[in-house]
């Protein structure tokens, strides 16, 4: 059988309202022409994340009733903490409400002012942590990364050359930490090589800077090396996953993700004094060491979708059904990131919108004119997440202007899929009549959550 069904059956749904096509256009109009800002009620197909949407599966609902919402030293938590473990090999596990506010805890420790954070590419909480903290975030990613055409199999890698290249010209001592995103999110989901992961490892040990993993991803990821890797071929995920953490002092974690949890994150680590330190920021913003802003039942979520992350017939369903969009857009010669990622479809909105230039941000105006001709809710990952203005005022834009469509996990099926690939090849045919926009309103940091926008005549 050549057909990879969903490995699960649907116990449980929700309703869809179907809007029409002037609704949207008031409706957008109203949300100042940004995504973020429109009700889920008024999205037919919402790829905005594959972040906290997962559909639980029933186990994960059965252990909601078991977790234990005791303040100090639960059940759920120490069942959270050994699956941890058992994935990363890391003795120091630090539960967090989700992945920021790890990254908050860490970079508060680890970046500061005159100090640098390296990375293949940093996501965008990621880098407000790191600004946020004083420290400036630096993406290396390897060249064929930056090119949405070149098809590769590991275009998430990190540039090694360039690490030592930045190393030896500013100093270690200025560089407080890399981190290595898998898969790399802004990267097009594309994963990063164990030989990468190694590669990277040998530099920092050499010059003596921790490397952290940002895990949310990290199952997809170690199903790609299985896939795509010589010698991987036979490893479980467990396997492969336990060798990526192997190379890492720590990691950052984001359970909305490859946990299929609606909410939570952690840190983990292997020096105790950073724990320690993490633990003593964690108890005054986030709570006691033990659930750190979750409930015993969130615990007890992670700890399960954690062991069925790593299931080898979700995660070939998982990657097929991302590379059965990518398919159908090769069918019409739309443009997006080759080879498709693990958790979305990036379409390349530069060359879509290629008559709207960068300033007035073709992505946003690719998201928008998707959710007017479908109702399909998708994220701009370009000028308007992760531009910046030089002295000038002039605008200073990332290497590829895209638009993230992410499948939430275990939640749509084939024929939502297929509608979107037709709601994407009407607009294709239509791009030209799309106009660009310009910003009416943007928050000093992370502004693409709460940006407002007019249409440019
Ligand atoms: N990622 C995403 O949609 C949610 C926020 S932006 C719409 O991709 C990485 C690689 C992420 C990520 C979140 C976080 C932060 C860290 N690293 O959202 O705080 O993709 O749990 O995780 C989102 P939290």
């Amino acid at each position: 059988m050549n057909t990879i069904i969903e490995p699960f059956r649907i116990k449980s749904v929700e309703p869809i309202y179907f809007s029409s096509r002037k609704e949207r256009s008031g409706i957008l109009k109203q949300a100042h022409y940004n995504p973020f800002l429109i009700k889920a009620r008024d999205v037919i197909i919402d790829l905005l994340t594959d972040s906290g949407t997962s559909a639980m599966s029933s186990e994960q609902w059965a252990g909601m009733m078991r977790g234990d919402e005791s303040y100090a030293g639960s059940d759920s938590f120490f069942r959270f903490e050994k699956i941890v473990n058992e994935v990363t090999g890391m003795p120091f596990i630090i539960p967090t409400h989700q992945g920021r506010a790890s990254e908050r805890i860490l970079f508060s420790i680890m970046g500061g002012k005159g100090k640098y954070v390296l990375s293949n590419t940093l996501f965008d909480t990621t880098r407000a942590n790191v600004e946020f903290s004083g420290a400036e975030g630096v993406d290396l990613r390897c060249a064929e990364g930056n090119d949405a055409e070149t098809v590769a199999p590991f275009k998430g890698n990190m540039d090694a050359a360039a690490l030592q290249a930045f190393i030896a010209e500013q100093g270690a001592e200025h560089i407080s930490l890399v981190v290595l995103t898998v898969t790399n999110n802004s990267g097009g989901g594309q994963p990063v090589s164990m030989a990468n992961i190694k590669a990277v490892h040998a530099i920092c040990q050499a010059h003596g800077i921790p490397l952290f993993i940002d895990a949310c991803r990290f199952a997809e990821n170690a199903y790609f090396i299985k896939l795509r890797e010589p010698g991987y071929e036979s490893k479980s995920i467990l396997q492969i996953s336990r060798e990526m953490f192997s190379h890492a002092d720590g990691c950052t974690m984001s359970a909305k993700k490859d946990a299929f949890a609606n909410i939570g994150g952690f840190l983990a680590m292997r020096d105790a004094q950073l724990a320690e330190k993490c633990r003593n920021l964690l108890v005054i913003t986030e709570g006691f060491p033990t659930y750190g802003g979750l409930a015993g039942r969130d615990l007890e979520a992670i700890a399960i979708g954690l062991r069925e992350v790593m299931d080898e017939d979700y995660l070939r369903y998982r990657i097929r059904s991302i590379q059965y969009i990518g398919e159908k857009l090769d069918a019409f010669g739309i443009p997006y990131v080759k080879p498709t990622g693990g958790h979305a479809v990036y379409l390349d909105a530069g060359r879509f919108m290629d008559h709207i230039p960068v300033h007035q941000y073709p992505g946003q105006a690719l998201c928008n004119a998707l959710y007017l001709e479908g109702g399909i809710r998708g994220v701009e990952i370009g000028s308007v997440m992760f531009g910046k203005y030089a002295a000038d005022g002039s605008l200073l834009s990332p290497p590829m202007e895209l638009v993230r469509l992410a499948i939430p996990r275990r939640v749509y099926t084939q024929s939502h899929i297929d509608y979107v690939a037709e709601v994407i090849l009407a607009v294709y045919q239509k791009r030209q009549g799309f106009r660009g926009y310009k910003l009416t309103y943007e928050p000093p940091m992370l502004r693409h959550f709460t940006a407002r926008f007019e249409l440019v005549p």
